[in-house]
């Protein structure tokens, strides 16, 4: 700190690419300005009326070439701008599909609860590797809130009764500024933390260091069992309710012809309001509604059991140990 930068520092890969956009917008913006500004003052000092005889100038009429040129140019220009932009923003608020590190955040007046897989929990601090795919889950308690890291050149509003998601990886070690970018309330200015960058190996050890409570699969096991969902998808042999094996993160057709792709709001969704997609095959109003049952940490923790229950197939460097055993029985 102390030495002034015009950026702030770029904690991620893409930070650099986000930085590269946005000069080249100044400096296109700057030229535009530059130039048009020029002109003004050019034309006005050569045409001006030198003295009070001067006869009014002649009129001069459009030139169709040159109309078409300052039209087009700039067009391509902004072309530029918007494909640029576009292809930036799909790249970063779409995570990879597979091996990901997923972080699951809650936001609350007035604090970011943060919750790792593994069982980590903390509030307003957020820890992450160097060279991983960090896709960051986000839901809010109550109010709007928006989730910003100035060093990764993100930010993303959090609504309540949805997920947001982006990812980035991590490429400084540091220690960098979290803020929530949206007026949520008296505390709202005291809403923020630290994202901690660390090697690999740190990281590590941090894990190490502190799970209590158990790995998010765990607890979430625990209120599989609570709210009795394990009576209906695993117990029950009768074939009235879907199996959860394998559903995470494939296409569930609906009975209603859609085909929709299980994420994580489509788990949410179909833990508090099931009757919104019903599986194709299955009946409405069997599954009991949870809406205002399950806080928003419990609902993280139990999707991310389900998801346990659908092992990437692709990577076998992460077994769901959960899952194995389940479909042993
Ligand atoms: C009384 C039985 C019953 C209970 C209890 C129950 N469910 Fe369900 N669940 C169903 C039925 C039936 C469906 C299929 C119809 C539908 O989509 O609503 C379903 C669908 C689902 C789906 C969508 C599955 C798919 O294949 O796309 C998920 C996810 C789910 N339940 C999770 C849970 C969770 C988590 C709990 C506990 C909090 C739970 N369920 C409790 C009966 C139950
Ligand atoms: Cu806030």
């Amino acid at each position: 700190m102390g030495v002034f930068s015009i950026f702030p520092s770029r904690a991620s890969v893409a930070a650099g690419e986000v930085d590269a956009l946005y000069t080249f917008l100044l400096v296109v913006g700057g030229a535009m300005t530059a130039i048009i500004f020029a002109s003004v003052f050019f034309f006005a000092v050569r045409y001006r009326r030198k003295s009070p005889n001067d006869p009014a100038p002649k009129a001069i009429h459009g030139s169709l070439p040159l109309e078409i040129a300052w039209t087009v140019i700039p067009f391509l220009v902004m072309l530029v701008m918007f494909a640029w932009g576009t292809k930036l923003y799909f790249q970063n608020y779409t995570p990879p599909l597979h091996d990901t590190l997923d972080i699951y955040i809650t936001g609350k007046q007035w604090m970011w609860k943060v919750q790792y897989p593994t069982g980590q929990r903390e509030i307003n601090e957020l820890h992450v590797p160097t060279g991983s795919s960090v896709k960051l889950i986000l839901a809010s308690e109550d109010v709007i809130h928006s989730f910003f890291v100035p060093a990764l050149r993100l930010k993303h509003d959090v609504v309540p009764g949805s997920y947001q998601t982006f990812w980035f990886e991590p490429k400084e070690p540091g220690r960098y500024h979290i803020f929530c970018a949206e007026y949520c309330g008296t505390g709202h200015s005291d809403m923020g933390g630290w994202m901690t960058v660390m090697t690999p190996a740190d990281y590590e050890n941090w894990l190490a260091g502190g799970a209590n409570g158990g790995s998010m699969v765990e607890l979430g096991g625990k209120l599989f069992q609570q709210y009795g969902c394990v009576t209906c998808h695993v117990t029950d042999h009768e074939g009235r309710c879907p199996s959860l094996l394998n559903v995470f993160g494939r296409p569930v057709v609906l009975d209603d012809g859609r085909t929709v792709m299980a994420d994580e709001a489509y788990v949410r969704e179909s833990i508090l309001n099931p009757n919104a997609k019903v599986v194709k095959g299955y009946k409405h109003d069997i599954m009991p509604v949870f809406e205002g049952q399950i806080s928003e940490e419990g609902l993280l923790q139990l999707i991310v059991y389900v998801k346990s229950l659908s092992p990437p197939t692709a990577s076998p460097a992460k077994p769901a140990a959960s899952a194995a055993k389940r479909s042993s029985k």
